[in-house]
């Protein structure tokens, strides 16, 4: 088709589905009708997809995520389907500026970081391999809260995204399924049957993944509660108004709200109905499908690879066998054998604070059938394995993960190093009871959204050396390593990544009136904020770096700017501490006319998809410094890398296969390994030693206690500092002189362009691996034995 084809087409449904007049047009209903013109594009192939995944009879792989964190999803689509140039010829012929259009889609914020982001990536990954897949979660009316400052204290307002039309999903008015809370167990005839208390209806909406050059697309189904009748006439006619939209308003309220915390929030009902909620239904639907295509409940392992992301939905392991047991008669050993066939489990962390845990008092209210379940599956396991000590439920606790862990066949962690730990850590035991169930999947990001699409320079210049095979082939940007010593290409490599910072310079004057140096160092970290991501020892090395050029004014600085972005969870006061301080030291070090030629601070507010492509092609230095074992993968690590960014990083997560790859040198290494930081707990008083051994750390603490960044307010962070000087849990003071050391590294490396260009360039050239991609291809190997309908 020719651009005339969107020429028409977009004001065909400005006009005809939006009703609106193209003069009174806004940029969002402008927005929305082309977000339907392409729409219009993918779903022959769509519904393509889902006819040949019929037909084939093929093995589904169903992903059960609480979060999916997809970010905008017009331009992706426009990616995707390879329509760039189409599109920008008939918003120009319109008179609009296709960026423009583009930047006003909110984004779907339906995760809190980076487990909800993975998602995503698989979403588009499994898109991409044309593996016959669904993706199932919640469709929350509300996403993550948006953040915004106030004198430099985070402050939360809802997201409401919903409020808008959301031109991409589709409402499924035949797929409504009924679930059930709370009630009895009662014996009839030999037989347990529960009988729910409260019942509501699971509504599902499709939104379809489109994967590279759109040859196949899967769907993104969400569940929304609804309840089972409307609204109470009786009670509406009888003036009871508010009376009447009462059960209506308790059952959405199931799929309001993300819970905006992804460490400490524990043992809430709602959040435990919202697990139950999307579980349920989402197995109830794949036990249809399966029944619908035919075939003996046992070879339900064949047709159905059913992967838990993190124990939100292990409750699923409790309901399959229910489905099986109680409802078609299936013998129990059986039932647990079929749902351990289906189920796998990803676990994201090892955190023992975000380690979920339910009571069993509130299980049995809000789910009796289960906790019996859950009895008679640990009652199985102990039959298995008598010498087993960890059992399912412990001090009046159900543990979410060994449960997941018992009711899957495999298991995985997200790096190596962290699939390591959890064989000596949290699984020590049931590995050993089960030595082939546990193995690891290095995360991966998809490379359509974090390169191609976010840094279209660099990927212009990639494709223009070694073709454009590499979107869907990583691994293929080695073939840029010949290049790697040739002026002319590490010339544009320079030139692509100056662009984009001037361009991030430029973007940072208008929106956020904040004035950079385009030439300075671009020093990043945005993620969430979090004790053990130490945020605070970045600031601390910025006060220190800002006191010791204070002293020396006429030394050859670097200059830098230090990025900060992220969101802090409502509830974690530290975390919150953190996000204060940031913005306290970048308005006095901003303002210091001494030195802020050398050195600037900004924390951009509402740190979210959008914002993360908008920054990562524009880094120069990326920031990963989490206390050795806590970080279970990350992802972001391997975006910058991807994008040219140097890792100033801790031996943690992916960081350790990122450096393996990029090469020791092109890596700044620093701080205290996993063995290390256990040894160092054990010292008495390691912070106030490590402060003694260090003036510029004692200097910076000094400062930040004295006031000097809180002038109206001197001693509101003395239990900020009391913190690090005190228990120091994460080992910020103890890492400290080596981050120092490490950021004077990459001081000498970034004032020598000959050094650094091959460096960043070597960074793009060996991540190829971290592929979404390659992490699909493996789960599909090890874990699902599902395969690609090729759609090539
Ligand atoms: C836990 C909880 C606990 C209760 C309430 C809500 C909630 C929400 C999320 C979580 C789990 C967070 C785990 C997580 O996001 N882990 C991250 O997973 C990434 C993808 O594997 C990985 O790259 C990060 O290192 C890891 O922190």
């Amino acid at each position: 088709m020719t651009d005339t084809g969107f020429r028409d087409s977009i004001p065909r449904h400005l006009i005809y589905a939006l009703g609106t007049d193209p003069q009174n047009a806004t940029l969002g209903d402008w927005r929305i009708a082309l977000s339907l013109a392409v729409r219009d594009r993918l779903v022959d192939a769509w519904l393509a997809s889902a006819r040949a995944a019929r037909q084939a009879g093929a093995k589904r792989v169903y992903y059960l995520s609480m979060e999916f964190l997809i970010g905008r999803l017009l331009e992706d689509a426009i990616i995707n389907l390879r329509l760039e140039e189409e599109v920008r010829a008939a918003l120009a012929a319109l008179g609009l500026s296709a960026d423009e259009v583009i930047a006003d889609e909110p984004d779907a914020a339906l995760g809190n970081g980076g487990l909800g982001r993975l998602a995503a990536c698989f979403m588009e990954s499994l898109a991409t391999l044309g593996v016959p897949a669904f993706g199932y979660g919640i469709r929350y009316e509300h996403g993550l809260f948006r953040q915004s400052f106030v004198e430099g204290r985070q402050v939360e307002e809802p997201e409401d995204w919903l409020t808008q039309v959301h031109a991409w999903e589709f409402r499924r008015r035949d797929v409504r399924l009924r679930l059930c809370f709370g009630g009895e167990v009662v014996d009839e005839g030999g037989k347990p049957v529960w009988h729910g208390a409260e019942a509501v209806m699971a509504q599902a909406y499709d939104t379809p993944m489109i994967g590279w050059q759109g040859k196949w697309a899967n769907a993104l189904r969400l569940w929304s509660a609804e309840p089972l009748h409307g609204f109470d006439l009786d009670r509406f006619n009888r003036g009871d108004y508010a009376a009447a939209a009462e059960p209506e308003a308790l059952a959405r309220t199931i799929s309001r709200v993300l819970y905006p915390d992804d460490t400490t929030e524990r043992g809430k009902e709602l959040r435990l109905k919202q697990e139950y909620f999307f579980t349920a239904a989402s197995l109830q639907d794949i036990l249809r499908r399966f029944e619908a295509e035919g075939g003996a409940l046992a070879d339900l392992p064949k047709k159905a690879a059913i992967q838990l992301n993190d124990t939100h939905p292990a409750i699923a392991g409790p309901e399959l066998v229910r489905l099986l047991h109680d409802e078609r008669g299936m013998a129990l050993d059986q039932a647990i054998e079929t749902a351990r066939g289906c189920l796998s489990y990803t676990n994201h962390t090892l955190l023992p604070e975000a380690l979920e845990r339910w009571s069993e008092d509130l299980m049995t209210r809000l789910l009796p059938r289960h906790m019996q379940l859950i009895e008679r599956i640990d009652a199985a396991h102990a039959a298995e394995k008598p010498d087993r000590k960890v059992a399912l439920v412990q001090e009046g606790e159900v543990r979410m993960g060994e449960l997941a862990f018992v009711m899957a066949h495999k298991v995985n962690g997200v790096s190596a190093l962290h699939t390591g730990l959890m064989k000596q850590t949290v699984f020590e035991e049931l590995h050993r009871l089960h030595p082939d169930r546990i193995v690891n999947e290095t995360n991966g990001v998809t490379p359509r959204r974090w390169l191609f699409s976010a840094n279209p320079r660099l990927s212009r210049l990639i494709s223009g050396t070694i073709g454009e095979g590499w979107v869907c082939d990583l691994e293929r940007l080695c073939e840029l390593e010949p290049q790697l010593d040739d002026a002319a290409f590490l010339d544009a490599y320079a030139g692509a990544k100056r662009a984009n910072k001037a361009d991030l310079a430029g973007w940072l004057a208008a929106e956020h009136g904040v004035q950079i140096d385009p030439e300075a160092l671009f020093d990043v970290q945005i993620k969430r904020i979090h004790e053990y991501k130490r945020q605070h020892l970045n600031i601390l090395e910025t006060i220190a770096l800002w006191q010791e050029i204070k002293a020396n004014p006429n030394a050859p600085w670097v200059p830098r700017v230090k990025i900060f972005a992220g969101k802090a969870a409502p509830g974690y006061v530290f975390a919150k501490e953190i996000i204060r301080l940031i913005n306290d030291v970048a308005a006095v070090v901003n303002a210091d006319l001494e030195t802020n030629r050398f050195l600037k601070v900004v924390f951009l507010p509402n740190y979210n998809v959008s914002l993360a492509e908008r920054l990562i092609p524009a880094s120069d230095l990326s920031e990963q410094i989490s206390t050795a074992g806590k970080e279970a993968s990350g992802t972001g690590n391997m975006k910058f890398a991807l994008n040219g960014a140097p890792t100033i990083g801790t031996l943690d997560g992916a960081n350790v296969e990122i450096r393996d790859r990029v090469g020791e040198k092109n890596f700044f290494l620093f701080g205290m390994t996993t063995d290390e930081v256990v040894a160092r707990r054990a010292v008495p008083d390691h912070a106030r030693q490590a402060i003694a051994a260090d003036k510029r750390l004692g200097g910076a603490l000094k400062a930040v206690s004295q006031g000097v960044f809180s002038p109206r307010d001197r001693h509101c962070y003395r239990g900020f500092v009391g913190n690090l000087t005190g228990h120091d849990y994460f080992l910020v003071c103890s890492d400290f002189t080596a981050y120092w050391d490490a950021q004077r590294r990459v001081d000498a490396a970034f004032a020598e362009p000959a050094v650094w260009w091959p460096m960043a360039a070597r960074n793009t050239a060996r991540t190829g691996w971290f592929s979404s991609d390659r992490t699909i291809r493996g789960y599909m190997a090890d874990i699902w034995g599902a395969s690609s309908l090729d759609p090539a």
